[in-house]
């Protein structure tokens, strides 16, 4: 009838806003193909995403500080302990079989059999990094030294040769080498930074976790902490439903600009071709079958209908490539399409978006093997089990921004002694996988949420009953 087509489409007006702006988006980027756009001209057109992507990216550091802090605050340290521990066990064990999925993908198809094709863009020089040194640049990025600095700049260890004659100093990586006979090599963790490449949401997330911790049990003490940063989270989210309105048109030009830029498609063919069918079928089958599997195990109830209610996080998340940027979206949606009960998504869903990558885990695992088979590298038992442990390390490691999973394929690479170079072999489809990774990733989050959701129900009631109980007798 009419008042339920009403109903209808007023609840469901943003997801199809948003389906209208990807279709939008994906004729106008067709259509403005043959006119063979200049780089700069592109740029212009596609103004409109980029704004999009600064707003929703302005949010995403007071929105996880403050929905950190507050959530964990606002729990005993019963429900706190067990809400962790259980992220962290879906987080681990999603993982894992994220990679493993990937694993024996790329080990059936064999993408990268046969002659090796020529780089389809080559030219870009990778830095050489041990895989301890990242490892320890991991953790090191929990601890930032300087909580301001950590809002913008990561940590970083590189190695230097410097080389002194007699008046120049010229310092140059390792791997170059030249004939001196004085030189030194220096070790240095340096503070990197970059657009939003240096924001250090891993150090940010431990400092909220342990801050809401400590001011959780500070009883009245903590009070006005509690409320200033429950009041901020509250105003970021107010923020995000006024932004929310702008997401369709910065989703249409996002993808719009993407289409009207991308290289031929048709020309990623052979190895790479086979490459990017692999990691497709691995996510969707991660996706659309393993998570809403596990998903229906544990809480009994119907993924799909979560799923849909997620729908416009996952667009949002396949036009920004960035898991933190859909950050705020995907908050949205799950408090409110999906009731998921907010002092879950406060603690679960920030910590998912910066740790918690299956799609980037599959990709790295499918890209460091299919590295292997171009170079007819047999890999033994060992070395693919070291795959799959530094490529969970190394999707922990990346951060929720587009393309981080490319940088941190280095890891994996280097662990088992794969050329580095060679990631030039995958850069020419990354922009497109990594939309696909995105979705998955901010997928995993979501229903890594409804679960840890059902999975701390009790504790939650509980508490529940005792807040009940101080209301009443205040
Ligand atoms: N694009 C990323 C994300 O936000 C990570 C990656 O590059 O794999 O999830």
């Amino acid at each position: 009838t009419k008042e339920s087509v009403k109903g209808f489409l007023r609840r469901n007006l943003f997801v199809l806003l948003t389906i209208a702006a990807v279709a939008l988006g994906v004729m106008l980027g067709f259509a403005l193909r043959p006119h063979n756009l200049t780089l700069r001209e592109i740029k212009y057109f596609a103004f409109p995403g980029e704004l999009l992507m600064r707003m929703l990216q302005m949010l995403v550091l007071p929105l996880i500080v403050s929905s950190l802090v507050t959530g964990i605050s606002s729990l005993d340290s019963k429900a706190s302990g067990k809400m962790g521990m259980w992220a962290v066990v879906y987080y681990m064990v999603t993982t894992l079989i994220a990679v493993f999925i990937g694993i024996v993908i790329v080990i059936v198809i064999k993408p990268g059999k046969g002659h090796r094709d020529s780089p389809v863009v080559s030219g870009s020089t990778i830095e050489p990094v041990q895989a301890a040194d990242a490892f320890l640049d991991l953790i090191r990025n929990m601890f930032p030294p300087n909580l301001v600095e950590a809002c913008f700049k990561q940590y970083k260890t590189v190695y230097k040769k410097t080389i002194y004659t007699k008046n120049v100093t010229v310092t140059l990586n390792l791997t170059d080498s030249l004939n001196a006979t004085e030189a030194a090599t220096v070790v240095e963790t340096i503070p990197v930074s970059g657009s939003s490449n240096g924001v250090n949401a891993l150090g940010l997330v431990v400092f909220s976790m342990c801050f809401g911790l400590v001011i959780g049990s500070m009883k009245q003490q903590g009070q006005a902490l509690r409320d200033f940063f429950d009041c901020l989270n509250e105003a970021i989210m107010r923020l995000v439903a006024i932004i929310i309105w702008y997401a369709p048109v910065g989703i249409l030009f996002l993808i719009a600009g993407k289409i009207v830029e991308m290289k031929n498609l048709a020309e990623v063919g052979g190895q790479l071709g086979m490459y990017t069918v692999s990691v497709i079928v691995g996510l969707l089958i991660h996706g659309l079958f393993v998570l809403p599997l596990l998903y229906f195990l544990v809480t009994r109830k119907n993924p799909y209908t979560f799923i849909a209610g997620l729908l416009q996080a996952l667009i949002t998340a396949l036009g920004t490539s960035s898991s933190s940027a859909t950050l705020p979206i995907t908050f949205r949606c799950l408090e409110e399409n999906n009731r998921v009960d907010k002092r879950v998504t406060r603690f679960i869903l920030p910590v998912g978006a910066t740790i918690n990558m299956d799609g980037t885990a599959l990709y790295e695992a499918v890209a460091a093997i299919f590295i292997a088979q171009v170079n007819d590298m047999e890999l033994n038992f060992g070395q693919i089990l070291t795959i799959s442990i530094t490529a969970t390390a190394a999707s922990i490691g990346a951060a929720g921004i587009p393309q981080a999973g490319l940088v941190t394929m280095v890891i994996v690479l280097t662990s088992v002694g794969l050329p580095t170079e060679d990631i030039t072999l995958i850069i020419a489809v990354d922009w497109f996988l990594d939309r696909l990774r995105t979705t998955t990733n901010v997928l995993g989050d979501s229903l890594g949420a409804g679960i840890v959701e059902h999975l701390s129900r009790q504790e939650l009631q509980s508490q529940d009953v005792e807040v009940g109980n101080s209301v009443i007798e205040e």
